[in-house]
């Protein structure tokens, strides 16, 4: 079984041994035989719960909408960072294990994004409705997401409860949750409804907003639930994974801020909210930076509004401000500089985590 999935190796022209990557489909397909695995489980275990068969259909049904949809980045680079940091092909057990905790990330990520869609309004995600948005979902939604962030300890549980970094990872998943929370908290309590307080949309609050609401979970838990995994006991090792990949996952969430506006909802999924929301995104951060006090009023005025010739108006704005360039400029400096960054990085293995990582979402569409 191994042989079909394992890593390829090809001759390429001049006669070297290339080892190639496993093919993306092949990768997703592999990791979702997994999903199916660990929600059967969910489902049959009788012993915390014992489901009613209308209660075992929600709950899948509530599983397929939120979990699986999804890119898998941050749950597929758990397993890619564990075979970097090995050097080798991963034994199926170390296939299946890695993949579970990728799957822990995707489920947080499944509760974060339900509850992020109520507060934001958000209409559609992942190319479907949000969960809230589905006939008779609605707010049983707020407690479906509590649901699913309970999967994650019962999974750990079964699967990892003799593995001496149990421990470690139980307290990890929770740390990054709270930091996660409370990146979130930031990002709503700088945006009250019905207020737009200009003085609050500056480069260290979106900053703070975006390491701890999206790099945290997005970039540090997965590798450092590799780091676990291979039994690093370092604290530097995970700390120096911490400062580049919190300076990744800022990177990210700075293009999710730039798709929110100008990606296409076809595409990504989900229609932009940021400026009906008055969210402290970073087109609002920089197109500040650089507005008259003439726009600074267009600003207040427009920005925070549902009025689609609102939104229009500060669509306007960022056109005439270049904000797609300051984009542009932006996105090839963190480039530089976290390859410099990752350059400097004198473990090889974590060096190849950290490239892989910024491979995947340098100029990202989606
Ligand atoms: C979401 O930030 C962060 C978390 C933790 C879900 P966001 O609201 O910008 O995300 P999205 O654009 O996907 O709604
Ligand atoms: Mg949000
Ligand atoms: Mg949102
Ligand atoms: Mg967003």
């Amino acid at each position: 079984k191994m042989g079909t999935l394992a890593v390829e190796t090809a001759v390429t022209a001049n006669g070297s041994r290339e080892v190639q990557k496993i093919k993306p489909e092949n990768e997703r397909s592999r990791f979702m035989e997994i999903y199916n695995q660990l929600k059967n489980e969910l489902l049959s275990d009788s012993k915390t719960f014992q489901y009613t068969p209308e209660s075992r259909v929600w709950v899948e049904k509530m599983l397929d909408h939120t979990i699986p949809g999804g890119k898998l980045n941050r749950g597929i680079s758990v397993v890619d960072s564990l075979r970097s940091l090995l050097e080798r092909e991963l034994t199926e057990e170390e296939y299946f294990l890695s993949s579970a905790l990728g799957w822990c990330i995707e489920w947080l990520q499944g509760y974060f994004l339900v509850e992020d869609d109520i507060m934001d309004g958000s209409v559609t995600r992942r190319g479907q409705p949000c969960w809230y948005r589905v006939p008779k979902v609605g707010l049983i939604a707020v407690n479906d997401g509590v649901v699913l962030r309970n999967h994650i300890p019962q999974i750990l549980r079964r699967h990892f409860k003799k593995k001496p970094y149990y421990m470690e990872l139980v307290d990890l998943f929770n740390e990054v949750e709270y930091q996660t929370s409370l990146g979130q908290m930031l990002d709503l309590i700088t945006t009250p409804e019905g207020e737009v307080d200009l003085s609050k949309y500056i480069m260290p609050t979106y900053i703070k907003i975006v390491q701890y609401k999206t790099a945290y979970y997005s970039f540090y838990l997965p590798v450092a639930c590799a780091l676990l995994m291979v039994g690093e006991k370092d604290e530097a090792k995970f700390e120096a994974a911490e400062k580049i990949l919190v300076q990744m996952g800022t990177y990210f969430q700075v293009q999710d801020d730039f798709l929110d506006c100008y990606g296409d909802p076809a595409f990504i999924g989900k229609i932009g909210t940021d400026i009906e929301d008055t969210k402290c995104s970073w087109l609002v951060v920089q197109a500040l930076q650089r507005a008259s006090e003439h726009q600074k009023n267009l600003i207040k005025e427009n920005y925070g509004k549902k009025d689609p010739e609102k939104v229009a108006v500060i669509k306007k704005l960022y056109k005439e401000l270049n904000i797609q360039k300051v984009f542009d400029d932006y996105e090839h400096e963190s480039y530089v500089g976290l390859n410099a960054a990752i350059e400097k990085v004198d473990n090889l293995p974590l060096q190849g985590v950290f490239k892989a990582f910024l491979g995947k979402i340098y100029k990202r569409q989606k």
